[in-house]
C-alpha cells in the first residue's frame, strides 16, 4: 500500500496535469475546486494530520502543504496565461474595421429636387448651344433696376417688394441706402453679360433670387433661370421656337406653347408664356370628364415672362458693341420651383425648403 507521502505526490501530479489542461478561466476554477476545494482529497489529508502517528505528521504535513502551495502557484500562473489569451482573442474578434461600410450600409443621399430641375434645364439649354453663367445675388440697383429700364417709381423698387442691403457692409464706396439689394430676378445678368462680351450672346443664368413674398406658390428666396440670345436677325419667332424646344424636353414631346401680351420694362414687346397642360393634354378636362385640377380647366399652365430686349437696355451697353440698329435679342425668365412643382406634383413650394427627409426621400 503506497504511503501517504506517495499519495500526495500522485495528487500533485494529477493536479498539475489538470491545471495545465484547463482551457479557460471557468475550467481552471473547476480544477481548483476539485483539487484544492473543501471536498478535495488534499484538503482532507491536511485536515487529518493531527490524527496521524506523531512520526508521520512532519513528512505528511510538509508534503501536503508543499503540494497545496505548488498547485496554488500553478493555478495562478495558468490563470494569468488564460486571461492574456482571452484578452487577445477578444481584441481580434471585436476588432472594428473602420474601412468597411456601416451595417446596414448608410443610404447615399441624392440631389435636391430643385438642383435636379436646374440641372435638367441647364442640360437642355446647353444642348441648344447656350452657355451657363452665374451672377451675384447681392446686386446693385443699377443692374437690377436702372439698366433694365425700370422707372424711378416702379413698384418693384419699393421697400415692401425688395430686400435692400445695409451699405454699412462691404459694398462699394458711394453706395447709398437704396443702392444695394438682394437681386429680385436673374435679369441683371443680361446687362452684366453684355458689358463683359460683344454680341452674339447665347446664355442662361440659373440662380437664387429674393422678394418679399410668402405663400404656397411664392417664397422669399426662390430660383430663376434667365435666358438671353442677342445677335443679328433674332426675332420673336426664335424666342417661341427656343421656348418650345426647351419645354418639350422638360414636359414631353407633345407640348405646345402660347405667348400672351404682357409688360416688362426691359423687353418690348413683352409676353408671358404658357405650356399646354401635360395632365389633360391641353383640353382642360380629364378622362372622367372632370375639370383638370393642374391647369384649373384652362388647358394652359403659366410659366414665366419673356420678350425682345428693349432698345433702351442696349443703350446701357452700347460701349460694349451693342447697337440696337444692328442687333436684336430676346430674353426670358421663369421660376425653377414652379417647374419642379409641376413635374413632381408638389402643391406647396415651401415644402422644398422645409428639408423634411420624408419629402426629399421621394425624389431619390
Ligand atoms: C421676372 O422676374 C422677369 N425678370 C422675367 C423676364 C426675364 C421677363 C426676361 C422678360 C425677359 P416675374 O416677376 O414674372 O418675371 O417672375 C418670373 C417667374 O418667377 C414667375 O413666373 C414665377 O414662376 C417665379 N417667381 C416670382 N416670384 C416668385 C416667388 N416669390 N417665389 C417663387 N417663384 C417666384
Amino acid at each position: 500500500m503506497p504511503s501517504m507521502v506517495d499519495r500526495i505526490e500522485q495528487i500533485e501530479a494529477g493536479g498539475r496535469q489538470a491545471v495545465s489542461a484547463a482551457a479557460s478561466a471557468a475550467e481552471l476554477e473547476e480544477v481548483r475546486v476539485t483539487w484544492l476545494g473543501r471536498k478535495a482529497e488534499l484538503t482532507a489529508i491536511l485536515r487529518g494530520i493531527a490524527d496521524l502517528e506523531p512520526a508521520e505528521r512532519g513528512p505528511v504535513g510538509g508534503a501536503a502543504n508543499r503540494t497545496r502551495k505548488a498547485l496554488e502557484a500553478q493555478i495562478e500562473e495558468r490563470g494569468a496565461e488564460l486571461a492574456a489569451a482571452e484578452l487577445e482573442t477578444g481584441l481580434v474578434e471585436d476588432r472594428i474595421d473602420v474601412t468597411l461600410p456601416g451595417s446596414p450600409a448608410r443610404a447615399v443621399g441624392h440631389l435636391h429636387p430643385i438642383t435636379r430641375t436646374r440641372r435638367l434645364i441647364e442640360d437642355v439649354m446647353v444642348g441648344l448651344g447656350y452657355r451657363v453663367m452665374e451672377g451675384p445675388e447681392v446686386e446693385h440697383d443699377f443692374y437690377n433696376f436702372t439698366a433694365l429700364n425700370h422707372p424711378e417709381d416702379h413698384p418693384a423698387r419699393m421697400l415692401q417688394d425688395t430686400f435692400y442691403v445695409d451699405p454699412a457692409g462691404p459694398v462699394e464706396a458711394g453706395d447709398g441706402p437704396r443702392d444695394v439689394l438682394l437681386r429680385t430676378h436673374t435679369s441683371p445678368m443680361q446687362v452684366r453679360a453684355m458689358e463683359a462680351a460683344p454680341p452674339p450672346i447665347f446664355m442662361i443664368v440659373p440662380g437664387k433670387t429674393y422678394r418679399r413674398d410668402s405663400d404656397a406658390t411664392h417664397s422669399p428666396m426662390f430660383h430663376q433661370v434667365e435666358g438671353l440670345a442677342v445677335g443679328e436677325g433674332i426675332t420673336l419667332a426664335d424666342l417661341k421656337g427656343t421656348l418650345l424646344a426647351m419645354l418639350r424636353e422638360i414636359f414631353g414631346p407633345d407640348r405646345e406653347i402660347r405667348m400672351r401680351p404682357h409688360f416688362f420694362p426691359f423687353t418690348e414687346p413683352s409676353v408671358e408664356f404658357d405650356v399646354s397642360c401635360f395632365r389633360c393634354s391641353g383640353t382642360g378636362t380629364l378622362n372622367d370628364s372632370s375639370r383638370c385640377g393642374l391647369c384649373k380647366g384652362i388647358g394652359w399652365i403659366e410659366l414665366g415672362g419673356a420678350g425682345m430686349v428693349d432698345p433702351n437696355v442696349f443703350g446701357f451697353v452700347s460701349d460694349s458693341g451693342y447697337d440696337s440698329d444692328q442687333i436684336t435679342g430676346f430674353a426670358f425668365g421663369f421660376g425653377i420651383e414652379r417647374i419642379a412643382m409641376l413635374r413632381h406634383g408638389v402643391g406647396d413650394l415651401r415644402l422644398f425648403f422645409d428639408n423634411d427627409v420624408r419629402l426629399l426621400e421621394q425624389f431619390s
